[in-house]
């Protein structure tokens, strides 16, 4: 399942998740060889949507995998192939044909193939996981960062006339929304065509208009509706709306849910009410699964998180499903959404590489598109941890903000910095994110107050002292099972202890608006022999989880549902 929701009633999808045939290819000798016209015969068979890290005897692996399946076409057919995430560098072959290349994990590649011959094709993927100083993230990241295609692969059948996009933006004046909708025909006819369109909402009929496409063009269409009274979405209060768009032969179907999102005096506002954010950063990642989170598991890492009393989520450190997303639209849960710059480790260098810089252009630009309707996305995130303390971090961050204004300017532009102290970024955001681990990394948990003190005084003297704040990370390692009769380090009461006394040191602050905790679950590290990093990374995993990696609830977990139950919005 891709959505919670059909997306379509009239075109015809199909998911080519299931078995496909896996080669790894250590010496990556596949291109030379042309592996995408001759697959070796030496393969495996691999489960997509998954991580091949997942496999027997593949733990460890990095580098190159190929993916074949087959697919049958009754008549010749225009399709519509969406991967919808692939790690990596992918390169997309049908029938030994290249389709293209993408860069990047958490975002989908689509191509329109115009005239598929009936009969059967063959599909493959080259993925390489492999990370560099120029990859995003780069080479030294606090996560295991697998291989795979992690999400499912779709097949659509397009008539000659198809929905291209379809988006749905608005204006709130109280109740009252401004509605624009944008649908964009393309014909893949050899004559010109017309066609009915229809905007359907709840089963009304909201606009109908005759639509003529020339052969081989593209219509761009807009209706701009006055809808009054509209039901808002909020925290707790997820009011959803359901709209089709629909043509003789096709539709798509969007949800949205209106509200809107502002900072005053220091806090979040949504419908200009203050809302406190109780929250806890999010890997989508699991032992068996790795990255390919499968939807049933999101269903009970919601009830988790509710139980938990959050009332949102930070999606560390990349975009994460849509399914998720939906999820949260339909419990009213804020969500955060980001890219995986992950920057504590990165050389400053890298930051103002072209390469680097476009990649990162290119993920804003894809997860904008992927979650722009999803009323529980109120901030886009363009960094974490980078060293905000230079001037080349502040012209990567000038362009990416660019890149976010330029698609939407309803939500909230923020990041997440661990230099609150000497950080020069911080009049260019909407909301800054604060990660520390007082108790942890530094110092004693009580060190937080002096800090934020510190911060505040800085911040008005940068002139950014009117921005909401929010604590993004802080926390620190509890081994799940390891309890006793005082809080060692590493232990459950350790955890359960120093996370209660930040959460209490934050709530007590009245310019801070919100809290994420590192983090949700424990997660796989990045752990080699050959490296210094993460070497306190016990079992090879990132322990700072409330919940363990199969989320089980440790001290902490209690602790903070205690608290996060006890404090109002
Ligand atoms: C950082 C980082 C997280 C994680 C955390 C930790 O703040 O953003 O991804 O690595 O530290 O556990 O140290």
């Amino acid at each position: 399942m891709i959505r919670t929701f059909r997306e379509h009633q009239l075109r015809r999808t199909e998911l080519l998740d299931g078995p496909w045939d896996f080669a790894k290819d250590p010496e990556n000798v596949g291109i030379q060889e042309k592996w995408y016209e001759r697959f070796p015969q030496d393969t495996q068979s691999l489960y997509v949507p998954s991580c091949w890290n997942n496999e027997l005897g593949l733990y460890d692996y990095e580098g190159v995998g190929w993916c074949r399946t087959k697919l049958q076409l009754d008549h010749t057919r225009h399709v519509r192939l969406i991967l919808h995430a692939v790690l990596g560098h992918a390169d997309v072959y049908l029938d030994g044909k290249h389709l293209g290349y993408h860069y990047g994990g958490y975002t989908p590649i689509e191509f329109i193939i115009p005239s598929l011959a009936a009969g059967e094709h063959e599909l493959i993927v080259r993925t390489d996981s492999t990370l560099d100083r120029l990859t995003i993230p780069t080479e030294n990241v606090d996560w295991f960062h697998y291989g795979g295609i992690i999400r499912s692969v779709e097949l659509q059948y397009l008539p000659e006339l198809f929905i291209q996009q379809f988006k749905i933006g608005y204006e709130l004046s109280g109740t009252d929304a401004n509605v624009s909708v944008q649908v964009q025909i393309r014909s893949l006819a050899q004559a010109q065509q017309t066609t009915r369109l229809t905007l359907i909402e709840g089963g009304q009929e909201l606009q109908s208009e005759q639509i003529v496409v020339e052969a081989g063009g593209t219509v761009t269409y807009t209706a701009d509706l006055q809808w009054t009274g509209v039901r808002l979405w909020n925290v707790g209060q997820p009011e959803l709306y359901t709209v089709q768009a629909r043509i003789d032969e096709d539709d798509q179907i969007e949800r949205v849910g209106f509200r809107r999102i502002e900072t005053k005096d220091q806090r979040i506002l949504i419908n200009g009410q203050p809302v406190y954010l109780k929250g806890v950063n999010r890997h989508e990642e699991h032992p068996e699964w790795g990255f390919a989170f499968p939807p049933k598991l999101m269903h009970k890492e919601l009830d988790i998180i509710l139980e938990l009393g959050c009332n949102s989520v930070r999606g560390s450190h990349y975009p994460q499903s849509p399914y998720w997303l939906d999820l949260l639209d339909e419990h009213g849960i804020v969500f955060w959404s980001e890219i995986p710059i992950w920057g504590a480790l990165l050389p400053n260098d890298t930051v103002s590489e072209p390469l680097f810089q476009e990649r990162a252009l290119t993920m804003i630009r894809e997860m904008i598109g992927l979650h722009i309707h999803h009323p529980s996305v109120v901030f886009w995130s363009v960094h974490n941890e980078i060293d905000t303390r230079t001037p080349e971090a502040y012209a990567l961050t000038e362009r990416l903000i660019q890149a976010v204004k330029e698609q939407d300017t309803s939500r909230l532009v923020t990041y997440a910095t661990m230099h609150p102290l000497e950080d020069i970024l911080l009049p260019l955001f909407d909301v800054i994110g604060i990660n520390k681990y007082f108790g942890w990394y530094e110092g004693e948990v009580g060190g937080f107050k002096a800090m934020l003190e510190q911060f505040h005084e800085r911040a008005r003297q940068l002139g950014a002292g009117d921005k909401a704040v929010l604590m993004t990370e802080f926390g620190g390692a509890g081994l799940f099972g390891d309890v006793g009769w005082e809080p060692r380090l590493f232990s459950e009461d350790y955890q359960a202890q120093i996370v209660a006394e930040a959460l209490d040191i934050f709530r007590s602050d009245p310019k801070i608006g919100g809290t994420f905790i590192w983090q949700f679950a424990d997660i796989r590290g990045d752990l080699k022999s050959s490296s210094r990093h993460f070497r306190d990374r016990a079992r090879g995993f990132n322990n700072k989880g409330l919940v363990n990696e199969y989320r089980k609830p440790k001290q902490s977990f209690r602790e903070v549902r205690r608290i996060y139950r006890s404090w109002s919005e």
